[in-house]
């Protein structure tokens, strides 16, 4: 692999509209910090650039759903984000926001360029407006049916039940989100991206000189983009909105920068803060030739990052381009697709306190199961089970074996190294060969591979302990037994060198026990990294099982969500057929009182009841034992239709029905006065 001079790693700026997820850490976070940490490891000079991605109608829908103000939004969820990475070892060497005024000032610079340059196309368009409201409607402000499949909640922009992009005139029955009134169309002029002019370039540059590097799914999404028949269409690049960076050329009074114009220039604005704060220069990390550019996204960014945003960055000029686009595909959970407003996420912040400690486990889990060539499902069963046998059984025991054995046989010194045998010569030749294989995959994006050779190390390490049995050798030979620690304990400290960009918090625990720092990955392979007489500390519990009760609960949380969604979205049952009111008074119900219940035997639905309905006792059997226990109804007033003819079931004859009320999730929910009335009052 071409080692460049330095490099310029990029992950989606995330909205600022809501906390963070499993769904966003396996898109894009843990890949590029694995890249991150990887190229730092190996000593390169590395900007790993982020921040809060604090503008468009994502922002402002979120603040008139609060009834809080745009700018509160971002505040709330920018220091929410930036802990959560920080919580989660995201190793960012800087993090900003695009209300910075640094980042405004940059983004206006590309505008003026390009505009300067007569790039744009200055269109009145037909847009729709609110009237109610007083306000164009941009985007995902506007909702209504999706003209290619029928689904009725497709967005302005894009239908997300088949995935079409669409533009708003595009929908059937448009409907505005803010008022609910049907929008009117009414003309309004904006700058208009030619994309067709860059159709040669672009083409060129991916499915030309790329096609050999970017991944498959990624090259896909683009030629279909460069290769559709109607050819790259004309975007706009400004929105009629309040909330966002000023449209900086006259006559633009009301318009703001589409935010997907100024969000990835943010990369650029993050970069020059942080060099600012560093003393450095920014201008190399974006315009030398010798810059590796990376940028990191989930697969719903890849037009903006491999069409649109390369386009602006070729027109102003300057500046290089990215050498790869290693956009991951979609995680779901549990079978259905994350979803921030449904609430189906496994949320970062709760994670956190659900599983104090244990980063790294959730870090392995989604490399392990990365959603890197299609989408993939987090499963807690799965989230348990690598834990249990992968990070518990194989990593987790082998080192602490290593550590606990030197302290038990050798006071807790590193013992000397004796004869070698040839277990021990195919052991370290073996170990000196991993770090490269290791690199060449995570070189390549494909970091789940990567992942399963660091345990594969980890697993060679383990079966060199279960071959030379060190604990019984110790007895016979003591020498032996050193011979076979020393050896061990460094493969426990390559092991911790590359496993570093995974699991950043375990790596740093084995260094502590071995009292090491400031290992590189030249070091791995070596095998003198701990030396006769070096002290180690006390064994550090590195991962623990994870029981079943456990993920049992997870598992619930998530059943509670489907439920209550279930219910939200559960249409009420059908209207029946009209009746006359000479039907309804032919009806006697009665307000009555449960004097008794009991469970019928050898029935799971009925509970025999005697109320009282004024006009005496009555038995009425009713089908709700799997709702209520007798003594939930005991002494209650209930509705009682009185008049229905009596039925006889299990030998027993039930003379009237119990009334009550069905909710959407199929539970019953007794119906009473609010206040109590004598039994046998009527109900008319
Ligand atoms: N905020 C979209 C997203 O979170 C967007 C990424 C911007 S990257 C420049 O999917
Ligand atoms: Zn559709």
């Amino acid at each position: 692999m071409k080692t460049f001079k330095r490099y310029t790693i990029t992950s989606a700026l995330p909205y600022a509209n809501g906390p963070l997820h499993i769904g966003h850490l396996a898109g894009c976070y843990i890949p590029s910090d694995i890249y991150a940490r990887y190229l730092r490891s190996r000593e390169r000079d590395v900007a790993y650039i982020c921040g809060s991605d604090e503008h468009g109608v994502a922002i402002t829908i979120k603040a008139k759903k609060e009834g809080i103000s745009p700018q509160d939004v971002v505040d709330r969820y920018h220091e929410m984000m930036k802990k959560s990475f920080q919580e989660f070892g995201i190793s960012f060497d800087h993090y900003s926001r695009t209300s910075a005024p640094i980042h405004h000032e940059t983004a206006s610079e590309f505008f003026k360029d390009l505009y300067e340059k007569g790039e744009f196309l200055e269109q009145i368009t037909q847009q729709y407006y609110d009237e109610e409201a007083g306000q164009f409607l941009a985007d995902r402000y506007i909702e209504g049916t999706c003209p290619k499949c029928g689904y009725e909640h497709a967005y302005g922009d894009q239908c997300e039940k088949c995935g079409s992009s669409l533009s708003p005139t595009d929908l059937l029955n448009p409907k505005s989100k803010l008022s609910g009134s049907s929008p009117v169309l009414k003309d309004t002029k904006h700058w208009f991206l030619d994309l067709a002019r860059y159709t040669d370039f672009l083409k060129n540059w991916i499915l030309e000189e790329h096609q050999g590097d970017w991944k498959n799914n990624v090259l896909g999404q683009c030629r279909s983009w460069l290769e559709a028949g109607d050819g790259l269409q004309a975007r706009s690049m400004t929105r009629d909105m309040e909330w966002g960076i000023p449209v900086p050329v006259e006559g633009a009074e009301g318009k703001v920068l589409y935010v997907w114009f100024d969000a990835p220039i943010g990369y650029i604005s993050s970069t020059k803060e942080w060099a600012a704060e560093q003393g450095k220069d920014w201008e190399p990390y974006w315009k030398d030739q010798d810059t590796k550019l990376v940028h990191f996204i989930g697969k719903d960014n890849i037009v903006f990052h491999c069409i649109i945003f390369p386009a602006i960055l070729k027109t102003h000029g300057g500046y290089v381009l990215p050498d790869n686009v290693p956009a991951n595909e979609f995680l779901n959970l549990e079978g259905d697709k994350i979803s921030t407003s449904r609430n189906w996420a496994v949320w970062l912040h709760e994670y956190l306190e659900e599983f104090p400690g244990k980063q790294d486990v959730l870090r392995y889990v989604l490399t392990a199961n990365a959603p890197e060539t299609k989408d993939n499902d987090f499963t807690w069963k799965d989230f348990q089970g690598r834990n249990n046998s992968e990070l518990v059984a194989i990593f987790g025991n082998f080192v602490n074996r290593a550590v606990v054995l030197t302290h038990k046989f050798f006071d807790g010194k590193v013992p000397a190294l004796g004869k070698f045998e040839a277990v021990d010569r195919d052991v370290l030749e073996e170990m000196a060969d991993f770090p490269e294989r290791i690199a060449d995959s995570i070189e390549r994006y494909r970091f789940r591979e990567a992942l399963s050779l660091v345990m594969d190390f980890a697993r060679m390490g383990n079966k060199y302990l279960a071959e030379t049995e060190p604990w019984k050798s110790i007895k016979t030979d003591p020498e032996r037994t050193a011979t076979v620690l020393n050896i061990a304990l460094n493969i426990a400290a390559n092991l911790a060198v590359v496993a570093e960009p995974f699991l950043p918090f375990t790596a740093k625990k084995i260094y502590d026990m071995f009292e090491l720092n400031g290992l590189t990955w030249k070091d791995a392979g070596k095998s003198d990294l701990l030396l006769e007489g070096n002290v180690l500390n006390q064994a550090a519990l590195l991962f623990e099982k994870i029981e079943d009760q456990t993920v049992e609960q997870q598992v619930n949380k998530l059943l509670e969500t489907k439920k209550k969604n279930a219910m939200e979205t559960a249409p009420a049952a059908p209207m029946k057929e009209l009746i006359t009111y000479d039907d309804f008074v032919k009806l006697d119900m009665r307000v009555v009182k449960v004097l008794t219940a009991e469970p019928m035997p050898k029935s799971k639905k009925l509970l025999k009841l005697t109320v009282d309905t004024g006009l005496g006792q009555r038995t009425v059997l009713s089908g709700v034992a799997e709702h209520f226990k007798p003594e939930d109804l005991v002494g209650k007033q209930v509705v009682m239709l009185i008049n229905l003819a009596p039925r006889k079931m299990m030998g027993i004859e039930s003379e009237g029905m119990i009334l009550m009320a069905e909710d959407k999730d199929g539970s019953l929910k007794l119906l009473q006065p609010h206040e109590a009335v004598a039994s046998g009052s009527t109900i008319s």
